[in-house]
């Protein structure tokens, strides 16, 4: 999988690449990643990427003319790739879109900055707007490797054994389990027993249990949205006898 990210601020992906599961993925060259720098496409001396808004207004608008250049130039150099700008006006980014955009060949990710880009540009040059959030940040590079790292742990291979993405949150539409590791008593605080006992499926069960039960407490709204399935069904229903006999 190919990333190409345009951003005035190149740089702040240097530590981003060097570090963890995204550096090991450049290192097997699971993905390719490159940071262009917006400001090459500017064709004045002063390199100038944003001007005043038309209609008045405080703040500065990403100018078209070097926008355009640079996504042109990554269309050229990565022609199977979907082009995305990364703003608030952006469907909200979640595990299911991260799977999607996993499946692609590439991604040239458009990083604005000051109050935005110039309409022109989401309207004529992208493919996809995509938002991690409704908050406003001071620029779109921070939402490209949020995207960048929940894409590539994704691509095979890139987690240890590629089981791992899909025992995810969300994978399959709930929260993740509980995970315990050793010292087996933290401060007088056990570990729950069937995670010792070796018992495959009773661990099993008792994930799906855990999975269910941190959903049902922290996101119900997660549950709303999914399609239980039988044994899920079952689990609910035996949680509810036990209240019910409660009250
Ligand atoms: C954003 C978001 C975001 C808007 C103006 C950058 C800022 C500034 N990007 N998800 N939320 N972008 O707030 O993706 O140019």
């Amino acid at each position: 999988m190919k990333f190409v990210v345009l951003t005035i601020f190149p740089e702040m992906f240097d530590p981003f690449w060097a570090h963890g599961i995204i550096r090991k993925a450049i290192e097997d060259q699971r993905i390719l990643t490159s940071a262009v720098n917006i400001r090459d496409y500017a064709a004045d001396r002063h390199q100038v990427t944003d001007d005043r808004p038309y209609g008045g207004g405080s703040g500065m608008v990403m100018k078209p003319e070097p926008l355009a250049g640079a996504i042109r130039d990554a269309v050229q150099r990565a022609p199977q790739a979907k082009t995305v700008l990364l703003s608030p006006q952006g469907r909200v980014f979640n595990q299911a879109m991260a799977q999607e955009l996993a499946a692609l060949e590439g991604l040239i990710l458009v990083c604005g900055r000051y109050e935005g880009v110039d309409e022109r540009i989401a309207d004529d040059l992208v493919d996809y707007e995509i938002s991690i959030g409704d908050f406003v940040l001071t620029g779109g590079e921070l939402a490209a490797m949020i995207l960048v790292d929940a894409v590539t742990r994704l691509i095979p291979g890139v987690l240890g054994g590629d089981k791992a993405a899909e025992t995810d949150s969300f994978a399959d539409g709930l929260l993740e389990h509980a995970h315990y590791t050793r010292p087996r008593d933290f401060e007088g605080r056990g570990v729950p027993e069937v995670l010792l006992s070796g018992h495959h499926r009773e661990i099993e069960n008792w994930r799906l249990e855990s999975s269910l039960m941190r959903t049902l407490l922290k996101r119900s709204d997660l549950l709303d949205k999914k399609a239980l399935n039988r044994q899920e069904v079952e689990i609910l229903n035996k949680w509810y006898r036990v209240i019910k006999n409660l009250i």
